[in-house]
């Protein structure tokens, strides 16, 4: 069979026709990726009628090859501005449709977190404010008054050699307990009063892995009609089973503060060891008269914990200056 000059100019006429109105009508990208294979393919329809100009006389081809293409560029320019068309409508209708997504999660940032001296601290105040005490705070820069004075310690008190402390050369010092917390506050409010006042202390001793010259309190104050050592005995109680997640065994020592009387020291008994954990005592008459409390109608207990002793018992460390060194392959561990 020939194939007749004629016949392909035919083929190629209606090749385009058709092509163009497929064009037309395609709604989507693979669609239209699939007519581009079906026209242009390596066994697409222009090729095989470029395949039959083989059987064309010479004289024929040159005229056969220029009109195909000029077929093949006019459906190529239609291909490409139909995919531009598509590619558009399918940006808008993407915009149109999506919304932005405040609940899809972020990009992760490595975040800080509570230093164990702080956690310790938070622990022990929530305890306490379940319990109904109200948080007080005070300066770390006091008097000689409210850090010994109105606390039973007198100028020439023996207790004033236990406790060495930075003075100011205008007599006033860095406070030695959050004790004045608690006179500052006694003056202001009258009981029944319940107050737990954690801060930092200083005291001039030398560091090694048990001491430093900064460190951390809480106290907790109770003052009010009627109250007894039973009172004082059950909130200790209360607290450390709090703490340490289990009903420990304790034991009180008698011992001496100024500001309590009686006083006594708290033991726990902690993986096998008994382990000094906090004072405390009745308060002295003498602090409550000092803020003008009359001690035959109201009575009080105090107890005071070191906030170090308590991260370091319950996070096994070993050594007081850890928790100051900012080492965040320590400090990470928690
Ligand atoms: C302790 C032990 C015993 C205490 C006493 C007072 C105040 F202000 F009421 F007198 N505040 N804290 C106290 C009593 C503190 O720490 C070991």
């Amino acid at each position: 069979m020939t194939t007749s000059l004629k016949q392909i100019e035919t083929e190629l006429e209606t090749l385009q026709q058709e092509a163009e109105s497929a064009i037309a009508q395609i709604k989507t990208l693979e669609g239209l990726e699939d007519l581009r294979i079906l026209y242009f393919g390596k066994k697409g329809q222009l090729s095989q009628i470029l395949r039959a100009m083989g059987k064309l006389s010479v004289e024929d081809r040159p005229h056969v090859g220029s009109l195909s293409n000029e077929v093949k560029d006019a459906l190529q320019a239609q291909l490409d501005q139909k995919r531009n068309d598509l590619q558009l409508a399918k940006i808008e209708a993407q915009l149109a449709a999506e919304t932005l997504d405040v609940t899809m999660p972020g990009v992760g940032r490595p975040l800080g977190h509570i230093h164990p001296l702080n956690g310790t601290i938070d622990k022990i105040l929530d305890i306490f404010v379940g319990l109904g005490y109200t948080v007080a705070t005070g300066p770390q820069v006091e008097t000689d008054y409210y850090n010994f004075e109105a606390l039973n310690i007198p100028p020439d008190h023996p207790a004033r050699d236990m406790q060495d402390t930075f003075f100011f050369s205008d007599g006033r010092l860095l406070r030695t307990h959050t004790s004045p917390v608690q006179i500052r506050y006694m003056e202001k409010q009258q009981p029944p009063i319940k107050i737990v006042a954690p801060g930092r202390v200083y005291r001039r001793d030398t560091v090694d892995a048990t001491h430093s010259a900064v460190f951390h309190q809480v106290e907790i104050l109770l003052v009010a009609q009627g109250i007894s050592f039973a009172h004082l005995r059950g909130t200790i109680k209360a607290f450390i089973s709090q703490m340490f997640g289990e009903d420990l065994p304790i034991r009180f020592r008698a011992s001496y503060f100024p500001f309590t009387e009686p006083s006594a020291e708290v033991d726990i008994q902690w993986k096998g060891k008994w382990l000094e954990v906090l004072g405390c005592g009745m308060v002295d008459p003498n602090v409550l008269k000092t803020v003008g409390y009359d001690p035959e109608i109201y009575t009080g207990f105090a107890a005071g914990f070191g906030v170090e002793r308590f991260a370091m018992v319950l996070h096994q460390i070993d050594d007081i200056r850890r928790l100051y060194s900012s080492d965040l392959r320590f400090l990470n561990q928690f």
